[in-house]
């Protein structure tokens, strides 16, 4: 447990703090039951690497494959509900109504914990779109709305008959550039900056905390291990985040 003296000097910078973001990453939907990337996956998946199936070539290859990846995902997330980080983050934006959520996250738990300001850098898993985004990027698709043979992978677009697939930003992909550039106004002018639950590996997100820091703002890392972002943090709370979140909005 960490000891009480680290938890209140963060939280005493947290309450001086003009304007706070937060950068969450798997980690923080780890105790809803959510897998990260970096654990291996059960059963079926287990032999495979996440970061070679989000691909638009992989999905190229083997659209059933990797559509069955994401479904596996999206049986997984659907019962996962907030965990009390997710709900201090929700206490925080309450007390500090500047506060902005940059998420890598793909599932929906800091909304339905009652977050606002969230910025999504890499999408959606409930999402789906056309592949060819026929009708525009992104062209949304309901698969609600459409039977197909199930056992046979994606459905077919109905505007157009390409396969329909998860609306995420895969590897390779550009960002949103509204997400973006929102991301990038808020990193300047950020006073303190929570990185939490990211093994911040993945760029651009993983470049974030450093913009942050070098336009003025201290940053603090939330993350039982150490990670790249370990060095430029100003502060480091090695602990996970549905334990060290609650006890900072506490201590405020
Ligand atoms: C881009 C959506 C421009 C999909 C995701 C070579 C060729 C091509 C590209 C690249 C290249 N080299 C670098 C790149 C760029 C590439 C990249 O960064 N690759 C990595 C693998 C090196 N990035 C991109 O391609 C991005 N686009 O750059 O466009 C471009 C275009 C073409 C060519 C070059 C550049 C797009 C990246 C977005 C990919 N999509 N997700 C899906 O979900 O299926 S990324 C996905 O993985 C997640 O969204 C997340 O971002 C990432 C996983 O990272 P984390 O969230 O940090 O999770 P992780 O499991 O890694 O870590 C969990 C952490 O939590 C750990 O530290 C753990 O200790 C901690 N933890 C555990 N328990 C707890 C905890 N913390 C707190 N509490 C706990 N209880």
């Amino acid at each position: 447990m960490l000891p009480d003296a680290q938890i209140e000097q963060v939280a005493t910078l947290l309450g001086r703090a003009k304007t706070i973001t937060v950068l969450t990453g798997a980690g923080v939907s780890k105790e809803s039951g959510v897998p990260t990337f970096r654990d291996a996956l059960e059963g079926l998946w287990a032999r495979f690497d996440p970061t070679q199936l989000a691909t638009r070539a992989a999905f190229k290859a083997d659209p059933k494959l990797v559509w069955d990846f994401y479904e596996y995902r999206r049986e997984i997330m659907r019962p996962a509900r907030p965990n009390p980080g997710h709900l201090a983050l929700a206490a925080l934006e309450q007390r500090f109504p500047s506060l902005t959520i940059i998420t890598q996250n793909v599932d929906d738990l800091h909304e339905q914990a009652g977050s606002q300001r969230i910025i999504r850098l890499h999408g959606r898993i409930e999402a789906n779109k056309c592949a060819a985004d026929c009708q525009g990027s992104p062209t949304p698709v309901d698969v609600a709305q459409l039977t197909w043979e199930k056992s046979a992978g994606p459905p077919a677009c109905p505007h157009c008959g390409s396969p329909v697939r998860p609306d995420v930003v895969w590897f390779g992909e550009m960002l949103p550039a509204e997400a973006l550039a929102r991301a990038a106004d808020v990193l300047h002018q950020t006073d303190l900056m929570l990185v939490v639950g990211t093994s911040g590996l993945v760029s651009p997100a993983a470049d974030m905390p450093a913009v942050a820091r070098r336009a003025g703002a201290t940053i603090v890392e939330i993350n039982p291990d150490e990670t790249p972002i370990s060095a430029i943090a100003h502060h480091c709370l090695r602990g996970p985040s549905g334990e060290v979140l609650p006890r900072l909005v506490e201590a405020l």
